[in-house]
């Protein structure tokens, strides 16, 4: 059904990409309209602990009687960090919230009931599919209780992921690696197995082109026995770093305990492969190179998959042309 909100909820959802995609809460649009359906202000989320997008744009007109709030999300009706946003919508005086996606949060939820009760014109479920992609990962660790892995590799195009001498550098193009910092910086830790810290030393840094790092460094985090080395760079990295061993689901609900929403995980292939198995990847960015390298170092080793009908079925959300490469992105179906 097409309502005249939904070019405003679209551009409501333009502004909550402003906010960032890390940490634990999700990202908020909200437009403010008068009578004649102009936007008279525009407010978007900018993370924990700062004042949500209801707020954010009611602080932006002097009067807010009778106005329209179009939000990506159900106005929160909790104390949490900052106030509930029903109760601010109230005080304010707006007419009507129309809004996309309900909030599942336990303690959150049931501001549309509020607004309602308080004699507010409620709209719910405006175009719900762009709400939803909107926070598909913070919807999805919350219901997981585990932060979203995106779990990322390189190969060639019959999915050698290094020659048999074990060299690897480079196999993707320089546009690959440049969308994999801007990656990395959109998730709040990057992992790697303790024998790639050894074998490797990576630096785990979100850089440009240049070497400059991001404003957003992601938190890294070794997992595995292995001791990470005294000479390694994950020493100078500007977040610390942080060494896990033990069951990976037990990790992953540590890393959610302490607020870690999403994870992106670099390898190397045996961590990814136990990532897998266990069924805790919730994304698959992989690059392929047009080139063949055959050998035996393939992306992933024993799935634990005996027959086809076993098969991991993903479906493929997009794909792009980067120098030559082709970057598939994929998700699993859970
Ligand atoms: C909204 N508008 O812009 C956001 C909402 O601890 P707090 O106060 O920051 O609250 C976080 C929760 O509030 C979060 O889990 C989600 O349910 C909701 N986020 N709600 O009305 C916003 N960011
Ligand atoms: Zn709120």
């Amino acid at each position: 059904m097409i309502t005249k909100y939904d070019d405003v909820m679209r551009r409501a959802a333009e502004l909550a990409l402003r906010g960032p995609r890390t940490g634990e809460n999700p990202q908020v649009g909200c437009i403010l309209l008068d009578e004649s359906g102009t936007i008279v202000a525009e407010g978007w989320h900018r993370g924990a602990g700062t004042p949500h997008a209801e707020v954010d744009a009611l602080s932006k007109v002097d009067s807010a009687k009778g106005l329209t709030a179009v939000v990506t999300l159900e106005p929160c009706n909790h104390t949490g960090r900052t106030g509930p946003c029903s109760e601010a919508l109230i005080a304010a005086g707006v007419a009507r919230v129309v809004y996309s996606l309900d909030d599942p949060g336990v303690a959150a939820r049931g501001g549309a009931q509020k607004l309602t009760d308080a004699g507010i014109d409620v709209v719910p479920h405006i175009l719900p599919g762009v709400g939803e992609n909107l926070v598909h990962r913070w919807l999805t660790a919350n219901r997981l209780g585990r932060p979203w892995v995106t779990a990322k590799w390189g190969s060639t195009l019959d999915g050698r992921v290094a020659a048999t001498d074990g060299t690897s550098q480079w196999i993707t193009s320089s546009e690959s690696r440049s969308f994999i910092h801007h990656l990395r910086a959109q998730h709040d830790t990057i992992a790697v197995g303790s024998g790639t810290v050894l074998a490797d030393n990576p630096s785990l840094t979100a850089r440009t082109a240049n070497g400059d790092l991001f404003p957003f460094q992601p938190l890294p985090v070794v997992i595995g026995a292995r001791e990470i080395p005294s000479g390694s760079s994950l020493w100078s990295h500007p977040r610390g770093v942080l060494h896990e061993t033990g069951p990976l689901d037990e990790i992953l609900a540590r890393l959610f305990d302490i607020g870690v929403r999403s994870l992106f995980l670099e390898g190397g292939p045996s961590l990814l492969n136990s990532f897998i198995r266990e069924g805790l990847v919730d994304e698959y960015i992989v690059c392929i190179a047009p080139m063949l390298l055959g050998g035996t170092r393939t992306s992933t080793g024993d799935l634990g998959i005996d027959t086809l009908t076993q098969a991991r079925k993903l479906s493929i959300v997009e794909t792009q042309h980067l120098g030559g490469d082709i970057v598939v992105t994929a998700r699993e179906a859970h």
